[in-house]
């Protein structure tokens, strides 16, 4: 009797064995194709006795297993992807022969992948860093790949210095720890002796650094690259990427209270954007320049540390990307893309920047290590989608299965009737004759000399808002930073970027203000560029926001689900949440909610609402959880939505009379703003 009941289990019954029929491709196989009857035991001998080596369906499973993670990308390891089109909606024949950019509404699929830099692939996703913005075009004449990041400039100017600042920013060597943070000692330690990293400091420093959504962020391709048109004529370029959705950034304290909220709140929030059909749009534009302008700036355009002000030079629309389509699996698409900053097209092309040269060898290098093959160009998310072919041949995990001899070139094998393979074409890339001269150099251009102006740009362009969260930022960073010699380094530097940004760290800091560093060379003072703040770009709108509604026991139906057509008319998403989700009584019946309070804090949300009773209110205002949610919303500047009645709750939070505490008609429009003016009362800023 036992030893048929184990039959059953091991064999399954028999519509399981019709199911495993040949050709059927629902049946369980093993890699090579035999059919499985039991996926539950491994071969024994005896019922209780050892497992036998000859059970090639366990060695495979487990050998499988064993090898399921890749090395994880050395920066950027944590990403999310989504598939989608480019369209292109002016088109610059006059300025690329790139096939993307020939005619309005033709349209290019994309992939596109957002990332931190710093932490690893489990890491949390709104620690303060940059953010990657990969986009792979796979463009009819080959893939296109703009490796961007939501920050128009970089820390450092040569890629040999690209290890450093990587080892200096991730995890202290010996202790492994902290995990995606730059508020430790080696990063500030790099940074304090390389005054060129100041740029991008403070722009990761500034709110650029805690963005909102993957959605609300701008992308920038950084380098100055070439537009080649069909006559052979060069025009500078930089590529820019701007949200449909408008900018929108966190608030410190918020994002390190998302860190434990959501770790996968970037993630979650695109994923679930684009289920709901709510597609991510950005525009495509570009900043076009020759020689002459390149000329008469007082900068290099080939130094990566640089931006050029679009007041400077203006940007042009020619296209949009939408992302409309989630990946099918993480591991196959996201994690295996490679993006190269060398693949390129013909109309296209690469500058001096020494920057991007390093990077045209460094990305190519590393899918080796990750992908473990030089065919990783045939992994079907990095393929391209026009034909490709070429003499190159075998190596690990070959999948192409060539025909024929032609594997070299030229050859005559076709006057023998035979296939010759591909050739080279006339109208294939084609770089442009650029004269080079003078002598071998382990230098640095002058030029690229000037480490403080632009800095000092971003600081002037910001609002003092903006100001105030830089220098508070800073403040919190460098208190991270345990040696006092390192603090006071930074100190001298930042004396020369602004004075006054200097003196509001060192008071945060306690520190007397050293004298500045001698600066190589002496700034210059730039016009401010609004377009670098993000306050000053603002967008009012719902769209892509979620609004956090608050009811408990007792509370309106009606008026809660008034507020949600409200939000929905101006298409804002709304998440009700409840002490309790499967269902409580309201004055309408019994109401389920989308999030139970403990687990749904209003970090999570960009306005809340409260329609509870004033009986419920004083229930929860003895509740950690109801408090905080209220004054989190309140610190965290967003709009809040309430009631007379839910006065015992508000006053328990310490939540203020303002512009953005309105009733519940006014939520609607009072969610489509942060409330900055309030921050002077709710924290102490730097
Ligand atoms: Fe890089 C990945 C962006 C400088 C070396 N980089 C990587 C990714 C982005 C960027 C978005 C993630 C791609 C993905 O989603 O898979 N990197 C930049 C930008 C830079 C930059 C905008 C400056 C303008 N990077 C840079 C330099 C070097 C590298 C100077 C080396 C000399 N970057 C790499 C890398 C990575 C990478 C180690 C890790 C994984 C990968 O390439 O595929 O090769």
């Amino acid at each position: 009797m036992a030893d048929e009941k184990l039959y059953e289990t091991k064999q399954g019954n028999g519509g399981e064995r019709q199911q495993i029929a040949r050709g059927d491709t629902s049946a369980m196989t093993t890699n090579f194709g035999a059919p499985l009857s039991d996926n539950e035991n491994s071969l024994k001998a005896g019922d209780r006795g050892p497992t036998l080596l000859e059970d090639f369906i366990l060695r495979e499973k487990i050998f499988h297993f064993d090898h399921e993670r890749i090395p994880e990308r050395i920066v950027h390891a944590r990403g999310s992807a989504a598939h989608g089109y480019f369209e292109c909606t002016d088109p610059i024949p006059e300025l690329s022969r790139a096939s993307l950019f020939a005619e309005k509404g033709k349209k290019t699929p994309v992939f596109t992948r957002f990332s931190t830099v710093a932490g690893g692939a489990g890491s949390v996703d709104t620690p303060r860093d940059v953010r990657g913005f990969a986009v792979k075009f796979y463009t009819d004449e080959g893939n296109w790949d703009l490796v961007s990041n939501n920050i128009p400039v970089f820390f450092i100017q040569d890629a040999i210095k690209f290890p450093d600042l990587i080892h200096a920013v991730k995890m202290e060597a010996d202790r492994a720890y902290p995990q995606a943070a730059s508020a430790h000692d080696t990063f500030w330690d790099f940074i304090s002796l390389m005054p060129e990293t100041l740029h991008t400091l403070i722009w990761a420093m500034s709110d650029r650094g805690i963005p909102r959504s993957l959605r609300m962020m701008e992308g920038f391709g950084v380098h100055t690259f070439k537009l080649v048109n069909a006559e052979g004529k060069e025009s500078f370029v930089k590529f820019h990427w701007r949200p449909k959705l408008g900018m929108q950034s966190l608030i410190w304290d918020e994002s390190a209270k998302l860190q434990g909220a959501d770790n996968d709140y970037h993630r979650r929030d695109l994923w679930e954007a684009i289920t709901r059909g709510d597609f991510p749009e950005w525009d495509f534009a570009v900043q076009v320049f020759d020689q002459e302008l390149a000329d008469s700036l007082p900068y290099d355009v080939l130094d990566a540390t640089k931006l050029i002000p679009e007041e400077v030079v203006p940007l042009r629309v020619i296209g949009r990307m939408v992302l409309d389509r989630n990946p099918d699996n993480f591991f196959a698409e996201t994690e295996q893309a490679a993006f190269l900053p060398s693949n390129i097209v013909p109309g296209i092309d690469f500058t001096d920047d020494p920057l991007l040269q390093g990077r045209l060898f460094s990305y190519l290098d590393t899918q080796k290590s990750r992908l473990g093959t030089a065919n990783f160009h045939q992994i079907p998310i990095n393929a391209a989608k026009c034909p490709f072919a070429n003499m190159q041949r075998d190596g690990m995990m070959q999948t192409h299965v060539p025909r024929g001899r032609a594997n070299y070139e030229p050859n005559s094998l076709d006057e023998a009737g035979e296939d010759p393979g591909p050739r080279p074409l006339s109208t294939g890339f084609v770089t442009r004759p650029q004269e080079v001269s003078g002598p071998k150099l382990r230098v640095r251009a002058e030029s690229f000399g000037d480490f403080y102006s632009q800095p000092r740009m971003y600081w002037n362009s910001m609002t003092a808002s903006e100001q105030a969260h830089i220098a508070s930022a800073m403040v919190f960073e460098l208190s991270k930073v345990s040696l006092e010699h390192v603090r006071k380094r930074m100190l001298s530097q930042l004396h020369v970027l602004h004075e006054d940004l200097a003196k509001r760290v060192a008071t945060g800091l306690a520190m007397e203000l050293p004298d500045p560093v001698a600066p190589f060379q002496q700034p210059i003072d730039l016009e401010p560029s609004d377009a670098l703040s993000i306050q000053k770009k603002w967008r009012e709108t719902l769209e892509g926001r979620q609004v956090a509604i608050l009811f408990a026991e007792g509370s309106d139906q009606a008026r809660i689900e008034a507020l949600k057509r409200a939000i929905e008319a101006e298409r804002g998403t709304v998440f009700t949440i409840a002490p309790k989700v499967g269902g409580i009584p309201v004055s309408g019946g019994m109401m389920k909610a989308d999030g139970q309070l403990a687990g749904s804090p209003s970090v999570l949300f960009d306005a809340i609402a409260l329609v509870l009773t004033a009986e419920a209110a004083t229930k929860l205002a003895q509740d950690a959880a109801a408090v905080s949610f209220v004054a989190d919303a309140f610190a965290h500047l967003k709009a809040i939505g309430t009631t007379e009645e839910a006065k015992a709750l508000l006053d328990k939070a310490g939540v203020q009379p303002d512009q953005g505490v309105t009733d519940l008609d006014g939520l609607p429009d009072a969610a489509k703003l942060r409330y900055w003016d309030r921050e002077p009362k709710v924290r102490d800023l730097a």
